[in-house]
């Protein structure tokens, strides 16, 4: 088996070799960190964890805003042995207490201004502050730990770097647990499929509690010993008015359709500029296309997920086929099956996407029965997407085996909705949908029937998910029914509403 470098490893001979290499800047041009200071903050953190009596294994949660400290816990995790677990910036209290109650960590680090309003956890979490500016209690511990020159420790290339909750069809999210392997080996594979060297600058604009942003991106550059521009969040007009001083971009597909309605968008503009990466959810052909006809550029798409990183890409040399999500990366082994045999099917026929390879987690956190469900026998993941291959051997998701929607690039699903809304009063039973929707792609659509004789409005719909669902997660519209459409086995026909509400943001 090919063994990989491990992250943490990289930092540290890019760092011997050459410290004042400019890891991150920031959007003025400033260097916000270099390689030097990528290893010494990284060890820092490592000693801080250690001192406080974190061992390796346990969970780090974070919750904090994007900012350089908080990329820099996630590598003093790596260095440690600790394992990260970052949560979306926009959970509410009760999703946090859920999310601790399931990980136990050890340690918790959340924005000063989330702070108060989290009750509920453990007297045995110890819990420090972090804020945008990189302010907070954490960063006064760290004030205290001198810089150490001490070699970083082996690690088991197997052993846990971080565990991220992925949502679940029918119940609560699971953690996936993801081995330092599938951070090293992803990394090195795309560095190769990209071209990424140490000349690239990646505009940085994803946020860091996800796999897109968190490792592709920085684990990518890091292992190309490139540098990223990192912003905190995206906005179209900075990203263009940045073009000319970066390389590349990795986006979801919202970044590329908010890029397009602006008219400095011309082939001027990109000129610098050797590469545009879509993915984390369905890039439409006709996005593709306009993105060619104004720029000259094909965005490349490729294809992944939180249990797996990436799996798939559209060629760096060759056609990027629109529409497609390219070939199985080097390591890579894909196929389709049937969905209810699980027997593989021939070439053109729509079934289940099965991987496998060294980017795969390790499991669910302590649930075997679902990473049994999962995984087959021969190491095929089973992700839940419905593709085939094409004639060309492009891969081609077609759809979803899982009740999911992916709004700007957040899966959100439906169960969880659903009963969060059943809960509140008056509401007798709902179905939750995604429909079209030309900023993210899809939009979450909660369809209700009231109890009888009650009247509900939107605004008392809204109002009772605030402090439960995370903004994102909220429906984009609520419409009333008496009763919601059920086939003959009374299943609700999701398909039917999302026919009869597809053209309520067109
Ligand atoms: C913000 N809002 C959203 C979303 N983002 N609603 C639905 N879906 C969203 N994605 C809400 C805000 O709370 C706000 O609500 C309103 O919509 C408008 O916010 P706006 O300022 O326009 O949003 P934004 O801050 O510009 O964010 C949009 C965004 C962002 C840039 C598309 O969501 C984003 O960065 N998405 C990337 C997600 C990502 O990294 N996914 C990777 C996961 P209100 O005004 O009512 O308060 S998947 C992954 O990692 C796998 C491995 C993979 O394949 O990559
Ligand atoms: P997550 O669970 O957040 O990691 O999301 C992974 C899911 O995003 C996959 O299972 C796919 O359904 C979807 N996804 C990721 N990339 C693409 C893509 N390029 N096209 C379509 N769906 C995608």
């Amino acid at each position: 088996m090919t063994t990989y470098t491990d992250i943490i490893d990289t930092i540290c001979t890019l760092a011997d070799a050459d410290p004042a290499r400019p890891f991150l800047r920031n959007a003025a041009g400033d260097i916000l960190l270099d390689y030097g200071q990528l290893r010494s903050e990284s060890a820092r953190i490592a000693a801080l964890l250690a001192e406080l009596g974190i061992q390796p294994g346990d969970r780090v949660t974070a919750q904090v805003e994007k900012s350089v400290p908080a990329m820099l816990l996630y590598l003093g995790c790596l260095w440690h042995g600790a394992v990260y677990m970052p949560l979306n910036s926009g959970y509410t209290a009760s999703e946090v207490a859920w999310f601790i109650d399931n990980a136990e960590p050890s340690l918790l680090i959340v924005d000063p201004l989330w702070r108060d309003r989290l009750d509920n956890l453990p007297d045995s979490l110890r819990i420090e502050t972090l804020d945008g500016s990189g302010k907070g209690s954490w960063t006064d511990l760290l004030a205290h730990v001198t810089t150490t020159s001490k070699a970083p420790p082996r690690h088991d290339p197997e052993a846990p770097a971080a565990m991220l909750y992925t949502s679940g069809t029918t119940g609560k999210p699971k953690g996936a647990v993801i081995p330092r392997r599938a951070l090293s080996s992803n990394a090195a594979i795309l560095v190769d499929a990209w071209r990424f060297t140490k000349d690239d600058v990646l505009i940085h604009a994803l946020p860091i509690f996800h796999v897109h942003g968190l490792f592709i991106a920085t684990n990518t550059l890091i292992s190309a010993g490139g540098s990223m521009i990192f912003l905190p969040k995206f906005d179209a007009a900075e990203v263009l008015h940045l073009f000319p001083r970066a390389t590349s971009l990795m986006g979801v597909p919202t970044f590329y359709t908010r890029l397009l309605t602006l008219p400095g968008l011309t082939p001027d503009a990109v000129k610098g500029m050797r590469m545009f990466i879509s993915g984390s959810a369905p890039l439409l052909a006709e996005t593709h296309r306009a993105f060619a006809d104004k720029t000259g550029h094909c965005i490349l798409e490729r294809y992944g997920m939180t249990e797996t990183q990436m799996n798939t890409s559209n060629p760096y040399e060759g056609t990027r086929e629109p529409g497609t999500v390219g070939f199985p990366l080097p390591g890579v082994d894909l196929r389709i099956t049937d969905p209810a045999s699980g027997s593989p099917l021939p070439q053109g026929e729509i079934g289940m996407i099965e991987v496998r390879g060294p980017n795969l987690f390790s499991g669910y956190w302590r649930n075997p029965e679902k990473t049994a469900e999962d995984m087959r026998d021969d190491g095929f993941f089973i992700t839940g997407d419905l593709g085939m291959i094409d004639d060309k051997k492009y891969v081609r998701i077609i759809g979803r085996g899982k009740d999911l929607i992916i709004s700007g690039g957040f899966n959100i699903y439906p169960k969880e909705i659903e009963s969060e809304i059943d809960d509140l009063p008056g509401v007798n039973e709902s179905a939750v949908i995604g429909v079209p929707h030309p900023d993210f792609g899809e939009a979450v659509v909660a369809v209700i029937v009231p109890l009888a004789g009650v009247e509900l409005t939107e605004a008392d719909i809204i109002t009772g998910l605030q402090d439960r669902l995370a903004r994102f997660k909220q429906p984009k519209s609520v419409q009333f029914v008496p009763e919601l459409p059920r086939n003959t086995m009374g299943k609700v026909q999701k398909n039917a509403l999302r026919d009869q509400y597809r053209g309520l943001f067109a």
